[in-house]
């Protein structure tokens, strides 16, 4: 499915219903959220239910159906953000739309139902302020997450950079040098040694940071690399957000991590939990690129 399959006025339709939709408090949150003051906004539970889905599909080019008016909510949303969806070659067969649904698997990942401890996506790509190259591929500036299905009240837990500055103290700032080497998911295989990186990049006095899969390059990095990683093993210390259906979690990749508890219902449950996952980033990506050519060959 393309993003250009969905018309302009579509997308128009259902970012007007969910803009009418916001109470006044909303608002004022959103334009926080959108000024990166705030790590997270929630949308409100979509007025677009099953039965007046026909109603507006009429003034529409098309049906719309809970998955379409979904993706149409994910994009009304892009353009709320004024930014442009992510596909990453190495990610998801390269679709920009994700499912995520939990499946009985021993991997540790949003798919699985195992812990899956705190992170961010894509957390081993740049993030866009730290390189001028304009064909290299960063890491997603924002996560949007649609419920479609949540009958076993699984939350999404985010913490805030904010909450892991004030318990970090004085070492928080040691995360800001090149100590860390992040390494690239199974799917994709280095063909050059990565370099090291920091955890927290500051950006005109603004800390973006990512974390996964990560290590300390060096001695002097281990000691603060063994105090966040403690840090976040608690996965209570951010907020638990447990979406109902036609609520939409639109999280900043880099003021926030988010992880979830194990789901242990799974087996209970016909439908298991579904979300709808897409990325944003303020800039477009070039299209098609692995994460970067130059350090990275697409394995298989
Ligand atoms: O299942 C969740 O709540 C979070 C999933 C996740 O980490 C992701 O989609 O990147
Ligand atoms: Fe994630």
């Amino acid at each position: 499915m393309d993003v250009e399959e969905y018309t302009h006025e579509d997308i128009k339709i259902v970012q007007k219903i969910m803009t009418n939709a916001l109470t006044r408090d909303n608002q004022d949150e959103l334009q926080e959220f959108l000024k990166g003051e705030l790590s997270y906004f929630r949308f409100p539970q979509d007025p677009l239910h099953e039965k007046t889905l026909r109603e507006v599909s009429s003034q529409s080019h098309r049906e719309l159906t809970i998955k379409n008016n979904a993706v149409l909510r994910l994009l009304a949303i892009r353009d709320i953000l004024k930014g442009y969806v992510t596909a990453y070659k190495t990610e998801n067969g390269g679709e920009y739309l994700r499912e995520v649904t939990p499946k009985i698997t021993d991997q540790v990942g949003s798919q699985g139902a195992k812990y899956l401890p705190y992170h961010s996506d894509m957390g081993y790509l740049r993030f866009s302020e730290e390189t001028n190259h304009a064909n290299k591929c960063r890491a997603p500036d924002y996560l949007s997450l649609t419920c479609i299905r949540n009958s076993e009240k699984v939350g999404t837990f985010v913490l805030d950079i904010d909450i892991i500055k004030e318990k970090m103290g004085n070492s928080f700032n040691f995360l800001k040098r090149n100590w860390f080497s992040f390494q690239s998911p199974d799917s994709v295989k280095p063909i050059k040694k990565y370099k090291s990186k920091p955890i927290v990049f500051s950006n005109n006095g603004v800390d973006l940071m990512r974390w996964e899969k990560c290590l300390p390059s060096s001695l002097e990095g281990a000691e603060v690399y063994t105090t966040l990683y403690k840090l976040l093993e608690n996965i209570d210390l951010g907020e638990n957000i447990i979406l109902k259906p036609g609520e939409t979690l639109v999280f900043n990749n880099r003021r926030c991590l988010h992880g979830r508890k194990a789901i242990k219902s799974l087996k209970a449950v016909d439908e298991p939990r579904l979300l709808f996952r897409v990325y944003v980033n303020n800039f477009p990506q070039p299209a098609g690129l692995p994460e970067d050519e130059l350090f990275y060959r697409q394995e298989g």
